[in-house]
């Protein structure tokens, strides 16, 4: 934020965490068990920090971790989905990975999907707020017949998530790097408002309609309005985090998606969720009457972060899933050994007291941090996972919907998505590569400054 004499700027990256905080209150008090949850997820942070010191932090500051949050939110079309990125683009959130979940294991859910992050490192230092954004593909066959998704795009097309002003306001701020201090605040209003449960009646028959096809058909194509599914707080210690949650009461689902819990260095992503109450909804029935009734579709979630891994620690992390009992058995005990080996991402620093004289110049990262020049750290993991992903969303719904595995489903990839929305849509493993190398060569660079006697 910067002052120039009587206006205030507010930043992009201001402007996101205060929309974050903004939709963290919204939501708790929508969904209370988010508060519980909250409150549970600090008492845990502060026993990890008590426990392990500044190894607590060796993933993010402490401040970082409990100001982070990841939303979930889910749109019908890549119209809407464009709309999203504008929104999103103001806070400095970029596309990042492209997920499909149609053929997901334990059950397809028919929408392929990105999340919206930050991509630089002090940008991510700063907060970390990420969205998984979901878009249904009504032109599926193995989910809607074509009569269904005529019907479904209408339905889509003819609805209005965001207004105009909403949407102007993004593109000023994404363009002008920010917005000054009254329309930032009337920008943050107005997003947040845009992901409130609404109070507009849903149509009983076509909400029943599309849950027969899948749940999330529903919750997407059945309701006039999009709203936050869940917003997800990052826990140190999820295992912690699961018996304490029960120990209050609140009933978890049975398992924590990805890694079992062990001893060596966490990769990737563990999550774990519980099924939020019911919401009072008003809904109209075919005789145009209008009744109260309850709907069930968003839910609490929690998750902790490892490290990012490389694509041949990916490899490991897709056989070891499959084999979870010998987890251990496929995996080095030691970051060191995940570094050496090259199955996760590392940034570079230089040691506090190196060998004097300057490494070899062919010297990879693993030879200078061997030799004693560098020291690595670990890259967080940013993203999501496909499967942990499917498990949240099965895991929570009601109804098991139907598919047809005989019909063809439409080709969706990266390119696609990144075409139909206008943006390009970032690789993760591109981004940490990039992130790596880049911080191996300012290493190097400060070593030569250092023998240089710049120091
Ligand atoms: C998104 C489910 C995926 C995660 O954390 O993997 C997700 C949804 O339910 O819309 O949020
Ligand atoms: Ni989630």
């Amino acid at each position: 934020m910067t002052t120039t004499a009587s206006r205030i700027f507010v930043d992009p990256t201001t402007l996101r965490a205060r929309f974050a905080a903004r939709l963290s209150d919204l939501y708790g008090t929508e969904v209370p068990a988010y508060t519980t949850l909250l409150t549970v997820s600090g008492e845990v942070n502060r026993r990890v920090l008590a426990r392990d010191g500044a190894d607590a932090e060796r993933l993010g500051s402490i401040e970082r971790v409990t100001a982070e949050r990841h939303g979930a939110i889910r749109v019908g079309s890549p119209r809407e989905l464009a709309q999203v990125a504008r929104i999103f683009g103001a806070l400095g959130m970029r596309p990042t990975g492209f997920y499909d979940l149609r053929d997901a294991y334990p059950r397809p859910i028919p929408v392929i999907s990105t999340a919206f992050r930050p991509i630089d490192r002090d940008e991510l230092a700063a907060n970390p707020f990420r969205v998984f954004t979901s878009m249904l593909v009504p032109e599926d066959r193995r989910f809607f017949s074509a009569d269904l998704e005529e019907r479904l795009r209408r339905f889509i097309d003819e609805r209005t998530l965001f207004a105009p002003e909403v949407l102007e306001l993004a593109d000023r701020a994404e363009a002008g790097g920010g917005l000054e201090s009254a329309d930032a605040d009337r920008f943050l209003t107005l997003a947040t408002e845009s992901f409130a449960l609404s109070r507009e009646p849903v149509d009983r028959a076509w909400y029943d309609e599309l849950e027969r096809v899948s749940a999330v058909a529903a919750d997407i194509g059945g309701v006039a309005r999009t709203h936050i599914n869940h917003l997800t707080p990052r826990v140190l210690d999820i295992d912690d985090l699961y018996v304490s949650m029960q120990a209050r009461g609140v009933e978890m689902i049975d398992a924590i998606q990805g890694p079992p819990g062990w001893e060596g260095p966490d990769v990737l992503l563990r999550q774990t969720s519980f099924r939020a109450l019911a919401e009072p909804r008003v809904y109209r029935e075919t005789d145009g009457s209008l009744v109260e009734g309850t709907m069930r579709v968003r839910f609490g979630e929690v998750e902790a972060r490892g490290i990012a891994l490389t694509p041949a620690g990916r490899d490991i992390y897709d056989r070891a899933m499959e084999d979870q009992a010998r987890w251990s058995e496929y995996w080095p005990a030691t970051e060191r050994e995940l570094h050496d080996r090259g199955l996760a991402f590392f940034t570079y620093r230089v040691a506090d007291e190196p060998p004097a004289g300057l490494p070899p110049e062919a010297a990879t990262g693993v030879d200078l941090v061997a030799g004693g020049w560098l020291v690595a750290e670990p890259i967080v993991y940013e993203d999501f996972l496909p499967r942990s992903a499917a498990g949240i969303f099965a895991s929570n719904l009601t109804g098991t919907g139907s598919t047809d595995a005989g019909q063809g489903g439409a080709d969706r990839d990266l390119a696609w998505l990144a075409e139909r929305i206008g943006r390009t849509i970032n690789v993760p493993e591109e981004l940490y590569a990039a992130q790596s190398l880049a911080s191996l060569r300012a290493a190097r660079e400060r070593l030569r400054q250092v023998a240089r006697g710049q120091a």
